[in-house]
């Protein structure tokens, strides 16, 4: 009896039980109706009186055994699906794509390392803004239009007047506030303007200011920092020219354009057969600008300027719809790194 039971431990432990079907016959063999385990149960009456407490507690710790192997390949079946079980480990790995910078990211890092070359340093702020920071600090008078609901987003009334930034001077200003002069800084960011979203505009852009600070600031180092700016970004033959505009936290103000690389200004359906692309706003720090950041206007002057990256990778990359940067449709994100 002893050498029967010590047989099926054996057995019970080398038995193949890898697949649903092997794992069914061994419940019939060992744990159904009529198992080889119940047959030995049966045999208990022949064995001796003072034997049998001893071998009926071995029969019991085999049946028990049994059942356990059964537990644990029946738990190991059911979490390993059929597929894993067919699973070539000779076959090649499958190829992952490598992603690519959005051309919004690599227009953005090539502004922002022009401007590090000549000393400006990055400064970031938040995107949910104060009426002051947003508005009042830069000048702009109570009932401006562009403080007007049509285009800017606010996102509480009343008291506590909040609104998604409309462009980053915001951050410009929190600057002048905490540091002092002198200043040469870029905000780069997310700004917002209530318009419907078109292929020439869109609710949301990114926008690049720039800010210098400093005693003898002239309207010609604003002139060299823009031309030194455009060659670096379009080319050495790059030639710049300013028009007089309005901005109300510059006096003067100007709008820039660059000459049309693509077709040498010759003129051509991209710079609407001028020769010139527009690119971006500048001017002199207006001086209630200046001392409404506390810098004084006596001893101080600045000059300001604000791009769009958009406006800039088109020109790049002559993208012709604004919408295409925000659709993530992957053929259009894919071109711009190269070696992908
Ligand atoms: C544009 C024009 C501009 C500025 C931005 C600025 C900031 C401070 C003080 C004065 Cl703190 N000016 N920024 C000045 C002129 C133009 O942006 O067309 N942006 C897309």
């Amino acid at each position: 009896m002893r050498d029967k039971i010590a047989e099926i431990v054996k057995e019970i432990i080398q038995e193949p039980v890898k697949t649903p079907e092997e794992l069914e016959l061994f419940r019939i063999k060992y744990l159904g109706s009529k198992n080889t385990i119940k047959e030995l149960f049966s045999e208990l009456k022949n064995v001796s009186n003072e034997s049998k407490k001893e071998v009926g507690q071995l029969l019991n710790g085999l049946k028990n055994q049994a059942q356990e192997r059964f537990d644990v390949m029946k738990i190991k079946l059911e979490n390993s699906s059929s597929e894993d079980l067919k699973i070539d480990t000779s076959r090649p790995g499958d190829q992952i794509e490598n992603g690519s910078r959005h051309p919004l990211s690599l227009v953005r890092s090539e502004i922002i390392g022009i401007f590090d070359r000549i000393g400006f340093v990055v400064s970031e702020g938040p995107e949910i803004e104060d009426d002051w920071h947003n508005f009042s600090a830069l000048n702009f008078p109570p009932e401006h239009p562009a403080r007007d609901m049509q285009d800017t987003f606010f996102i509480e009334k009343g008291e506590n007047e909040m609104a998604l930034r409309t462009h980053t001077s915001s951050v410009q200003v929190r600057v002048m506030e905490s540091e002092k002069p002198p200043i040469r800084t870029i905000s780069p960011g997310r700004v917002y303007r209530n318009e419907a979203i078109s292929a020439r505009s869109h609710c949301f852009f990114h926008q690049i200011e720039g800010l210098y600070i400093d005693k003898d600031v002239s309207f010609a180092d604003l002139k060299q920092t823009l031309l030194y700016f455009a060659q670096e970004m379009f080319g050495e033959k790059a030639q710049i020219r300013l028009r007089p505009s309005y901005f109300p936290f510059t006096e003067p103000s100007a709008e820039v354009d660059v000459s049309c690389t693509l077709c040498k200004s010759k003129g051509c359906n991209v710079c609407k057969y001028t020769g010139w692309l527009e690119i971006l706003g500048c001017g002199m720090v207006d001086p209630n600008v200046l001392e409404l950041s506390n810098i004084d206007s006596k001893t101080h002057s600045g000059f300001a300027f604000g791009m769009g990256v958009e406006r800039i990778a088109q020109l790049k990359y002559r993208v012709n719809d604004l919408r295409l940067y925000s659709e993530n449709d992957i053929r259009f994100l894919k071109q711009f790194t190269p070696g992908i």
